[in-house]
């Protein structure tokens, strides 16, 4: 059965386990005004505590534009304080996105640019139609990415290829974006969604509090030293020995027969 959440700048529908989250605003190719910053962290609490969703897909409205950036309007008028505080709410949103605890897969269906792309970059992978344009615009507007782009950026790509494009502002297109190893996978335009889907599937055969403890300790062991990050996995990989599924799926494996997860 699939359930719709309505909000005024985005669409969230749920069905078998998984949510999609459509950002809307395709008049404005998707740019992220303070209104969808407010929808995303409501839609994202839900969901991060709604046991009847596992997987997150987040695409954009239309054919043009996962989303185009910061909306320009708002940033036009803006001072240092609301400056820094805008850019430490969208900081605070999208770490929200990346912390939720469960995958959240970017569909890149359009241009993903400044606040577009480090939204991208805040998801778990990112998947991106041959069509998708990328890029960090924001010093052609005599500014820096404000929500993670500075730091995401050269994490996932390294500093070089960051600066790059941080530097220039250059957009560059789906396969360059693949090389750069900024997206995981480039499909056809018409196949985004069902290739999203298709993933969000082999997600959901495998035990859920196992995806949950990747995540936590690939992002958290990240900002560690290295020591530190091998002593977190050993916790980890100790808390999910005491759990049903593990018990469930080591059996299922002995049995020869597939494993029935129960998320405990
Ligand atoms: N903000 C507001 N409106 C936008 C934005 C945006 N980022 N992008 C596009 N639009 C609007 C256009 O103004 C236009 O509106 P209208 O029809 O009323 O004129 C409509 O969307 C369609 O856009 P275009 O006509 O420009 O479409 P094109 O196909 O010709 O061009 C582009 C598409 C290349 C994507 C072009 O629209 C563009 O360059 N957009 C701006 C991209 C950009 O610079 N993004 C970065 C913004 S800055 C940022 O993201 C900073 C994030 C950190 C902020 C931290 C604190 C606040």
């Amino acid at each position: 059965m699939s359930q719709t959440l309505p909000f005024e700048t985005l669409a969230c529908e749920i069905e078998d386990q998984i949510a999609v989250v459509t950002l809307n605003r395709p008049q404005v190719l998707n740019a992220l005004n303070g209104q969808v910053f407010t929808d995303l962290k409501e839609i994202f609490a839900q969901l991060e505590d709604d046991p009847a969703v596992r997987v997150i897909l987040l695409t954009g409205a239309g054919e043009k534009a996962f989303a185009a950036g910061a909306d320009i309007n708002e940033l036009a008028g803006i001072g240092c304080s609301l400056g820094q505080d805008l850019s430490h709410r969208g900081q605070g949103v999208f770490r929200q996105i990346e912390t939720c605890g469960k995958p959240v897969i970017a569909l890149i269906n359009g241009y993903a640019l400044g606040g577009g792309c480090e939204l991208a970059l805040a998801c778990t992978l990112r998947l991106a139609s041959s069509s998708a344009e990328f890029g960090q615009p924001e010093v052609r507007l005599g500014l820096i990415p404000g929500y993670g782009g500075t730091q995401r950026l050269p994490r996932l790509i390294g500093s070089s290829a960051a600066l790059k494009l941080l530097l220039t502002g250059q957009r560059i297109d789906a396969s360059e974006a693949l090389r750069l190893r900024l997206v995981d996978e480039v499909v056809e335009p018409a196949e985004l969604m069902a290739r999203g889907k298709e993933l969000a599937r082999s997600i959901l055969a495998v035990a859920p509090l196992a995806v949950s403890a990747c995540i936590q300790a690939v992002y958290e062991g990240a900002d560690r030293g290295l020591e530190s990050a091998l002593r977190l996995e050993s916790t980890i990989f100790g808390h999910l020995c005491d759990t049903k599924d593990k018990i469930e799926g080591t059996r299922a494996f002995l049995e020869k027969r597939p494993p029935q997860w129960t998320g405990s």
